[in-house]
Protein backbone atom coordinates (compact mmCIF):
# COMPACT_ATOMS: atom_id res chain seq x y z
CA UNK A 1 0.00 0.00 0.00
CA UNK A 2 1.34 3.61 -0.88
CA UNK A 3 -1.29 5.38 0.64
CA UNK A 4 -4.89 6.76 0.17
CA UNK A 5 -5.59 8.94 -2.37
CA UNK A 6 -8.36 11.66 -1.30
CA UNK A 7 -8.98 15.12 -2.51
CA UNK A 8 -7.87 16.18 0.58
CA UNK A 9 -5.21 17.16 -1.24
CA UNK A 10 -6.95 20.17 -2.93
CA UNK A 11 -6.02 21.93 0.45
CA UNK A 12 -2.86 21.65 -0.67
CA UNK A 13 -2.74 22.15 -4.20
CA UNK A 14 -5.81 24.47 -4.02
CA UNK A 15 -4.98 28.02 -5.48
CA UNK A 16 -7.32 31.08 -5.24
CA UNK A 17 -8.22 32.71 -8.35
CA UNK A 18 -5.80 35.66 -7.64
CA UNK A 19 -3.20 33.45 -7.05
CA UNK A 20 -3.66 31.21 -10.75
CA UNK A 21 -4.16 34.81 -12.37
CA UNK A 22 -0.85 35.86 -11.10
CA UNK A 23 0.64 32.36 -12.25
CA UNK A 24 -0.54 32.48 -15.51
CA UNK A 25 0.79 35.83 -15.85
CA UNK A 26 4.35 34.49 -14.82
CA UNK A 27 4.38 32.05 -17.16
CA UNK A 28 7.42 31.84 -19.49
CA UNK A 29 7.42 31.74 -23.25
CA UNK A 30 7.82 28.52 -24.93
CA UNK A 31 6.69 26.45 -21.81
CA UNK A 32 7.65 23.04 -22.18
CA UNK A 33 10.05 23.44 -24.59
CA UNK A 34 13.85 21.92 -24.12
CA UNK A 35 15.63 24.63 -22.43
CA UNK A 36 16.43 27.75 -24.10
CA UNK A 37 19.39 26.99 -23.13
CA UNK A 38 19.95 24.35 -25.19
CA UNK A 39 20.62 24.50 -28.92
CA UNK A 40 17.97 26.28 -31.14
CA UNK A 41 15.06 23.92 -31.69
CA UNK A 42 15.11 22.21 -35.07
CA UNK A 43 11.52 22.47 -36.72
CA UNK A 44 11.23 19.16 -36.08
CA UNK A 45 11.55 19.54 -32.27
CA UNK A 46 9.04 22.12 -32.30
CA UNK A 47 6.87 20.12 -33.86
CA UNK A 48 6.72 17.55 -31.60
CA UNK A 49 6.88 19.77 -29.17
CA UNK A 50 3.23 21.09 -30.12
CA UNK A 51 2.07 17.80 -30.35
CA UNK A 52 3.23 16.98 -26.82
CA UNK A 53 5.64 14.96 -27.58
CA UNK A 54 8.97 15.63 -26.12
CA UNK A 55 11.87 16.20 -28.43
CA UNK A 56 13.44 12.86 -28.98
CA UNK A 57 16.48 11.21 -26.94
CA UNK A 58 19.74 12.62 -28.32
CA UNK A 59 17.73 15.42 -30.59
CA UNK A 60 19.78 17.96 -27.57
CA UNK A 61 23.37 18.10 -29.00
CA UNK A 62 25.49 17.06 -25.75
CA UNK A 63 26.84 20.64 -25.73
CA UNK A 64 23.19 21.92 -24.57
CA UNK A 65 23.01 18.65 -22.48
CA UNK A 66 20.97 19.70 -19.03
CA UNK A 67 22.63 20.51 -16.48
CA UNK A 68 22.22 22.13 -12.80
CA UNK A 69 22.15 20.94 -9.08
CA UNK A 70 19.09 20.80 -6.76
CA UNK A 71 19.42 24.02 -4.56
CA UNK A 72 15.61 24.57 -5.17
CA UNK A 73 13.59 24.30 -2.15
CA UNK A 74 11.49 22.69 -4.22
CA UNK A 75 13.65 19.70 -5.45
CA UNK A 76 13.55 16.61 -5.30
CA UNK A 77 9.82 17.00 -4.62
CA UNK A 78 8.85 14.75 -8.04
CA UNK A 79 7.69 17.29 -10.04
CA UNK A 80 9.92 19.46 -12.31
CA UNK A 81 9.53 23.32 -11.15
CA UNK A 82 12.54 24.86 -13.84
CA UNK A 83 11.12 27.84 -15.71
CA UNK A 84 10.51 27.04 -19.28
CA UNK A 85 9.74 23.49 -18.60
CA UNK A 86 7.82 22.97 -15.48
CA UNK A 87 5.97 24.72 -13.02
CA UNK A 88 8.14 28.24 -12.92
CA UNK A 89 8.70 28.02 -9.17
CA UNK A 90 12.54 27.53 -9.12
CA UNK A 91 15.37 29.57 -10.90
CA UNK A 92 16.54 27.78 -13.91
CA UNK A 93 18.72 24.54 -13.12
CA UNK A 94 18.15 24.22 -9.55
CA UNK A 95 15.77 21.37 -9.81
CA UNK A 96 17.65 18.91 -12.12
CA UNK A 97 16.62 16.10 -10.69
CA UNK A 98 13.03 16.24 -10.98
CA UNK A 99 13.57 18.33 -14.55
CA UNK A 100 16.25 16.28 -16.41
CA UNK A 101 14.02 13.54 -17.81
CA UNK A 102 11.34 15.79 -19.00
CA UNK A 103 13.69 18.29 -20.82
CA UNK A 104 15.69 15.08 -22.16
CA UNK A 105 12.69 13.20 -23.23
CA UNK A 106 13.56 10.31 -21.00
CA UNK A 107 10.20 8.82 -20.15
CA UNK A 108 10.72 5.86 -18.35
CA UNK A 109 9.61 3.11 -15.56
CA UNK A 110 12.49 3.68 -13.16
CA UNK A 111 10.12 4.29 -10.28
CA UNK A 112 9.92 1.34 -7.64
CA UNK A 113 5.91 1.97 -8.15
CA UNK A 114 6.39 1.81 -12.05
CA UNK A 115 3.95 -1.28 -13.68
CA UNK A 116 1.72 -1.62 -10.33
CA UNK A 117 -1.61 -0.47 -12.61
CA UNK A 118 -1.77 3.19 -11.28
CA UNK A 119 -0.37 6.35 -12.30
CA UNK A 120 1.95 7.72 -9.41
CA UNK A 121 3.14 10.48 -10.61
CA UNK A 122 2.20 13.81 -9.03
CA UNK A 123 -0.96 15.76 -10.16
CA UNK A 124 -2.16 12.81 -12.54
CA UNK A 125 -1.66 10.32 -9.56
CA UNK A 126 -0.45 9.90 -6.49
CA UNK A 127 2.46 11.90 -6.26
CA UNK A 128 4.75 8.60 -4.73
CA UNK A 129 7.09 9.19 -8.00
CA UNK A 130 9.19 11.10 -9.44
CA UNK A 131 7.66 12.74 -13.30
CA UNK A 132 8.61 10.48 -16.16
CA UNK A 133 9.71 7.50 -13.99
CA UNK A 134 5.93 5.58 -14.22
CA UNK A 135 5.49 5.75 -18.19
CA UNK A 136 3.71 2.58 -18.43
CA UNK A 137 0.52 3.40 -15.93
CA UNK A 138 0.88 7.67 -16.42
CA UNK A 139 0.12 6.59 -20.31
CA UNK A 140 -0.58 9.61 -22.51
CA UNK A 141 -0.27 12.46 -19.97
CA UNK A 142 2.68 13.86 -21.40
CA UNK A 143 0.78 15.95 -23.66
CA UNK A 144 -1.04 17.10 -20.51
CA UNK A 145 1.66 18.30 -18.07
CA UNK A 146 2.29 21.96 -17.24
CA UNK A 147 -0.97 22.92 -18.74
CA UNK A 148 -4.42 23.71 -18.16
CA UNK A 149 -8.00 25.45 -19.11
CA UNK A 150 -7.72 28.65 -17.07
CA UNK A 151 -7.96 30.86 -20.50
CA UNK A 152 -10.85 33.12 -20.34
CA UNK A 153 -11.29 31.44 -24.22
CA UNK A 154 -10.75 27.40 -22.90
CA UNK A 155 -13.22 25.30 -23.91
CA UNK A 156 -15.04 27.17 -26.80
CA UNK A 157 -13.92 24.57 -29.22
CA UNK A 158 -11.03 26.93 -30.97
CA UNK A 159 -7.42 26.39 -29.78
CA UNK A 160 -6.34 30.13 -28.89
CA UNK A 161 -2.48 29.43 -27.66
CA UNK A 162 -0.22 31.22 -29.61
CA UNK A 163 1.94 29.20 -32.94
CA UNK A 164 -0.92 26.91 -33.06
CA UNK A 165 -3.94 29.58 -32.44
CA UNK A 166 -4.54 33.02 -32.42
CA UNK A 167 -2.68 34.28 -29.59
CA UNK A 168 -5.63 35.06 -26.95
CA UNK A 169 -4.87 32.42 -24.48
CA UNK A 170 -1.16 32.50 -22.78
CA UNK A 171 1.09 29.73 -23.69
CA UNK A 172 -0.26 26.33 -21.88
CA UNK A 173 -3.88 27.60 -20.79
CA UNK A 174 -5.80 26.24 -23.48
CA UNK A 175 -5.65 22.56 -23.31
CA UNK A 176 -8.64 21.05 -24.23
CA UNK A 177 -9.24 23.27 -26.99
CA UNK A 178 -5.88 22.33 -28.41
CA UNK A 179 -4.86 19.48 -27.25
CA UNK A 180 -8.30 17.41 -27.07
CA UNK A 181 -10.35 16.72 -24.26
CA UNK A 182 -9.22 12.71 -24.42
CA UNK A 183 -8.10 11.83 -20.87
CA UNK A 184 -6.34 8.64 -20.09
CA UNK A 185 -8.14 6.36 -17.69
CA UNK A 186 -7.00 6.02 -14.36
CA UNK A 187 -5.10 9.35 -13.55
CA UNK A 188 -6.20 11.52 -9.99
CA UNK A 189 -7.51 14.50 -13.00
CA UNK A 190 -10.38 12.23 -13.32
CA UNK A 191 -12.35 12.94 -16.31
CA UNK A 192 -13.26 9.28 -17.07
CA UNK A 193 -11.53 9.22 -20.46
CA UNK A 194 -12.82 12.55 -21.78
CA UNK A 195 -12.99 15.87 -19.93
CA UNK A 196 -16.70 17.29 -20.70
CA UNK A 197 -16.68 20.57 -18.65
CA UNK A 198 -17.29 23.53 -19.65
CA UNK A 199 -17.22 27.13 -17.96
CA UNK A 200 -20.46 28.25 -16.25
CA UNK A 201 -21.52 31.54 -15.66
CA UNK A 202 -21.07 33.24 -12.38
CA UNK A 203 -23.44 36.07 -12.61
CA UNK A 204 -26.64 33.77 -13.19
CA UNK A 205 -27.94 31.33 -10.67
CA UNK A 206 -27.52 28.78 -9.55
CA UNK A 207 -23.71 29.57 -10.45
CA UNK A 208 -23.87 32.65 -8.81
CA UNK A 209 -24.08 31.33 -5.57
CA UNK A 210 -21.10 28.66 -5.86
CA UNK A 211 -18.95 30.46 -5.10
CA UNK A 212 -15.06 29.32 -2.75
CA UNK A 213 -13.79 29.70 0.82
CA UNK A 214 -10.31 30.66 0.92
CA UNK A 215 -9.39 29.63 4.39
CA UNK A 216 -7.12 31.33 7.20
CA UNK A 217 -5.13 28.28 7.58
CA UNK A 218 -4.60 27.65 4.22
CA UNK A 219 -5.95 26.00 0.80
CA UNK A 220 -9.18 26.64 -0.46
CA UNK A 221 -12.42 24.87 -1.57
CA UNK A 222 -16.00 25.31 -3.35
CA UNK A 223 -18.79 26.22 -1.06
CA UNK A 224 -22.20 26.37 -2.11
CA UNK A 225 -24.97 28.79 -0.32
CA UNK A 226 -27.81 27.02 0.68
CA UNK A 227 -29.45 29.53 3.39
CA UNK A 228 -29.38 33.50 3.79
CA UNK A 229 -26.09 32.93 5.72
CA UNK A 230 -25.59 29.03 5.50
CA UNK A 231 -23.13 27.29 3.13
CA UNK A 232 -22.22 23.41 2.24
CA UNK A 233 -18.59 22.22 1.52
CA UNK A 234 -16.94 19.42 2.48
CA UNK A 235 -15.55 18.30 6.29
CA UNK A 236 -12.22 17.58 4.94
CA UNK A 237 -11.85 21.19 4.13
CA UNK A 238 -11.62 22.89 7.45
CA UNK A 239 -9.63 19.82 8.76
CA UNK A 240 -6.03 19.59 9.27
CA UNK A 241 -3.73 17.79 11.59
CA UNK A 242 -6.29 16.95 14.26
CA UNK A 243 -7.66 20.36 14.33
CA UNK A 244 -11.29 21.89 12.67
CA UNK A 245 -10.74 25.79 11.61
CA UNK A 246 -13.44 26.95 9.39
CA UNK A 247 -11.77 30.42 9.31
CA UNK A 248 -11.71 32.47 6.09
CA UNK A 249 -13.63 34.19 3.55
CA UNK A 250 -16.27 33.34 1.35
CA UNK A 251 -16.26 34.87 -2.29
CA UNK A 252 -19.22 34.18 -5.38
CA UNK A 253 -20.48 35.57 -8.19
CA UNK A 254 -17.37 36.37 -9.19
CA UNK A 255 -18.88 37.89 -12.95
CA UNK A 256 -21.71 39.77 -11.01
CA UNK A 257 -22.30 43.25 -12.22
CA UNK A 258 -20.21 45.14 -9.61
CA UNK A 259 -18.07 42.43 -8.60
CA UNK A 260 -18.07 39.25 -6.35
CA UNK A 261 -19.20 39.46 -2.83
CA UNK A 262 -17.81 37.94 0.22
CA UNK A 263 -18.62 37.20 3.95
CA UNK A 264 -16.59 36.19 6.63
CA UNK A 265 -17.20 32.39 7.91
CA UNK A 266 -17.82 32.73 11.45
CA UNK A 267 -19.71 29.24 12.61
CA UNK A 268 -19.67 25.62 11.63
CA UNK A 269 -20.48 22.30 12.62
CA UNK A 270 -19.64 18.84 11.02
CA UNK A 271 -20.69 15.57 11.09
CA UNK A 272 -20.50 14.04 15.47
CA UNK A 273 -18.91 11.04 13.98
CA UNK A 274 -16.19 13.06 11.38
CA UNK A 275 -12.47 11.50 12.29
CA UNK A 276 -9.97 13.32 10.39
CA UNK A 277 -7.78 10.72 11.00
CA UNK A 278 -9.79 7.59 9.83
CA UNK A 279 -10.94 9.54 7.21
CA UNK A 280 -7.34 9.54 5.96
CA UNK A 281 -6.57 6.31 6.02
CA UNK A 282 -9.55 4.16 5.39
CA UNK A 283 -13.00 4.63 2.99
CA UNK A 284 -14.99 3.91 6.34
CA UNK A 285 -15.89 7.33 7.08
CA UNK A 286 -16.44 9.12 3.69
CA UNK A 287 -20.46 10.01 4.42
CA UNK A 288 -19.47 12.20 6.81
CA UNK A 289 -17.24 14.51 4.87
CA UNK A 290 -19.73 17.63 4.86
CA UNK A 291 -19.55 21.07 6.85
CA UNK A 292 -22.05 23.36 7.77
CA UNK A 293 -20.93 27.10 6.93
CA UNK A 294 -22.18 30.38 8.94
CA UNK A 295 -21.09 33.72 7.32
CA UNK A 296 -21.84 36.95 8.59
CA UNK A 297 -23.52 38.53 5.72
CA UNK A 298 -27.06 37.19 4.34
CA UNK A 299 -25.32 36.84 1.00
CA UNK A 300 -28.05 33.80 0.22
CA UNK A 301 -30.68 36.99 0.82
CA UNK A 302 -29.19 38.67 -2.11
CA UNK A 303 -28.30 36.35 -4.29
CA UNK A 304 -30.83 33.66 -3.41
CA UNK A 305 -29.78 29.99 -2.71
CA UNK A 306 -30.13 26.70 -3.62
CA UNK A 307 -32.11 23.96 -1.98
CA UNK A 308 -31.39 20.63 -0.67
CA UNK A 309 -32.50 17.43 -1.00
CA UNK A 310 -32.21 13.91 0.64
CA UNK A 311 -32.30 12.17 -3.29
CA UNK A 312 -32.09 8.78 -2.00
CA UNK A 313 -34.48 9.01 0.35
CA UNK A 314 -37.12 11.08 -1.12
CA UNK A 315 -36.54 8.87 -5.02
CA UNK A 316 -34.93 5.54 -4.13
CA UNK A 317 -31.80 4.79 -5.60
CA UNK A 318 -32.70 3.48 -9.18
CA UNK A 319 -34.43 6.92 -9.56
CA UNK A 320 -31.66 8.47 -8.39
CA UNK A 321 -29.34 6.68 -10.57
CA UNK A 322 -31.60 8.25 -13.45
CA UNK A 323 -31.19 11.83 -12.15
CA UNK A 324 -29.44 13.84 -14.10
CA UNK A 325 -26.92 16.06 -12.26
CA UNK A 326 -24.98 19.28 -12.31
CA UNK A 327 -21.94 19.76 -10.55
CA UNK A 328 -19.55 23.32 -10.44
CA UNK A 329 -16.52 23.84 -8.69
CA UNK A 330 -13.31 26.12 -8.73
CA UNK A 331 -11.11 22.93 -10.42
CA UNK A 332 -7.28 23.47 -9.56
CA UNK A 333 -6.84 23.68 -13.76
CA UNK A 334 -9.40 26.06 -14.80
CA UNK A 335 -7.82 28.94 -13.30
CA UNK A 336 -10.49 31.70 -11.95
CA UNK A 337 -13.28 30.01 -13.53
CA UNK A 338 -16.41 27.91 -12.46
CA UNK A 339 -15.74 24.62 -14.17
CA UNK A 340 -18.32 21.90 -14.23
CA UNK A 341 -20.96 19.37 -15.71
CA UNK A 342 -24.28 19.43 -16.69
CA UNK A 343 -26.02 16.19 -17.06
CA UNK A 344 -23.56 13.82 -15.30
CA UNK A 345 -24.67 11.09 -13.62
CA UNK A 346 -24.76 8.85 -10.19
CA UNK A 347 -23.38 5.38 -10.97
CA UNK A 348 -23.45 3.41 -7.87
CA UNK A 349 -25.48 4.79 -4.63
CA UNK A 350 -23.60 3.23 -1.43
CA UNK A 351 -25.36 2.55 2.12
CA UNK A 352 -22.51 4.84 4.44
CA UNK A 353 -24.06 8.33 2.86
CA UNK A 354 -21.91 8.06 0.19
CA UNK A 355 -22.38 7.63 -3.84
CA UNK A 356 -20.42 7.15 -6.85
CA UNK A 357 -20.37 9.25 -9.86
CA UNK A 358 -19.00 9.84 -13.01
CA UNK A 359 -18.79 13.77 -13.16
CA UNK A 360 -15.56 14.74 -14.12
CA UNK A 361 -14.12 16.64 -10.98
CA UNK A 362 -10.65 17.22 -9.76
CA UNK A 363 -8.53 18.97 -7.27
CA UNK A 364 -10.36 21.87 -5.95
CA UNK A 365 -13.51 20.90 -6.95
CA UNK A 366 -13.87 19.24 -2.57
CA UNK A 367 -16.96 20.67 -1.18
CA UNK A 368 -18.96 21.37 -4.64
CA UNK A 369 -22.22 20.73 -4.68
CA UNK A 370 -24.53 18.07 -7.46
CA UNK A 371 -27.53 19.08 -8.07
CA UNK A 372 -30.60 18.30 -9.30
CA UNK A 373 -33.50 20.56 -10.82
CA UNK A 374 -36.55 21.30 -10.81
CA UNK A 375 -37.68 23.61 -13.16
CA UNK A 376 -35.59 26.67 -11.97
CA UNK A 377 -34.98 25.44 -8.84
CA UNK A 378 -31.93 23.48 -8.05
CA UNK A 379 -31.28 21.31 -4.93
CA UNK A 380 -27.91 19.83 -3.65
CA UNK A 381 -27.90 16.04 -3.32
CA UNK A 382 -23.99 15.34 -2.79
CA UNK A 383 -21.09 17.40 -2.37
CA UNK A 384 -17.60 16.43 -3.56
CA UNK A 385 -15.20 14.27 -1.21
CA UNK A 386 -12.61 12.12 -2.45
CA UNK A 387 -11.49 9.66 -4.73
CA UNK A 388 -10.77 6.17 -4.16
CA UNK A 389 -7.25 4.17 -6.05
CA UNK A 390 -8.86 1.05 -7.92
CA UNK A 391 -5.43 -0.39 -9.02
CA UNK A 392 -6.50 -1.99 -12.40
CA UNK A 393 -9.47 0.49 -13.40
CA UNK A 394 -11.10 4.10 -12.93
CA UNK A 395 -10.55 5.85 -10.11
CA UNK A 396 -13.34 5.74 -8.30
CA UNK A 397 -15.03 9.34 -7.45
CA UNK A 398 -16.96 9.71 -4.20
CA UNK A 399 -19.78 12.48 -2.83
CA UNK A 400 -20.92 12.77 0.31
CA UNK A 401 -24.67 12.37 0.43
CA UNK A 402 -26.74 15.05 1.57
CA UNK A 403 -29.19 13.08 4.10
CA UNK A 404 -25.84 13.14 6.41
CA UNK A 405 -26.56 17.30 6.96
CA UNK A 406 -30.02 17.56 6.45
CA UNK A 407 -31.11 15.92 9.85
CA UNK A 408 -28.88 18.82 11.30
CA UNK A 409 -29.81 21.87 8.73
CA UNK A 410 -32.75 23.67 10.58
CA UNK A 411 -30.79 23.83 14.03
CA UNK A 412 -27.69 25.18 12.60
CA UNK A 413 -29.98 27.85 10.40
CA UNK A 414 -31.62 28.81 13.28
CA UNK A 415 -28.37 28.69 15.84
CA UNK A 416 -29.06 26.37 17.78
CA UNK A 417 -26.35 24.33 16.91
CA UNK A 418 -22.51 25.22 15.90
CA UNK A 419 -18.97 25.25 16.72
CA UNK A 420 -19.43 26.58 20.02
CA UNK A 421 -22.45 24.61 20.98
CA UNK A 422 -22.59 21.00 22.76
CA UNK A 423 -23.02 18.64 20.15
CA UNK A 424 -26.80 17.20 19.71
CA UNK A 425 -27.28 13.97 20.80
CA UNK A 426 -28.42 12.86 17.46
CA UNK A 427 -30.36 13.69 14.39
CA UNK A 428 -33.37 16.54 15.55
CA UNK A 429 -32.22 16.31 18.98
CA UNK A 430 -30.59 19.51 19.97
CA UNK A 431 -29.11 20.31 23.39
CA UNK A 432 -31.98 22.52 25.71
CA1 LIG B 1 10.70 19.88 -7.99
CA1 LIG C 1 2.61 3.12 -10.83
CA1 LIG D 1 -10.12 28.07 -26.73
CA1 LIG E 1 -16.06 12.92 -18.67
Amino acid sequence: MKRRVWIAAALLFAVSPLAAAQDARDEPALAGAPSPDAERLSSRDLSRWLQGKPPKPGATPAAGRYSGDDTCQWANDGECDDPGIGTGACERGTDYSDCWRIVEGVEDNSCRWANDGECDEPGFGTGACTQATDLNDCGEIIHLRFRNDSCEAAFDGVCNEPGVGDGTCAERTDRADCTGRDRPMGINDHYFGHDDRVFMDTSVFPWSVIGQVDFDAGGACTATLIADTVLITASHCISEDGRLDARGVFRTAYAREGGPLEARVIDYFNSPDWDEERFSSTDDLDGTDWALLRIDRPLGAELGHVGARGLIDTAGAQRALEAELFQAGYSWDTGTHLSGNLGCHIVEVFNDNTMAHNCDTTRGDSGSPFMVREGDEYFIVATDSNFRSNPGGPMIYIATRSEGWLPYLDDFIAGRIGNDSPRPRGPGKPPK
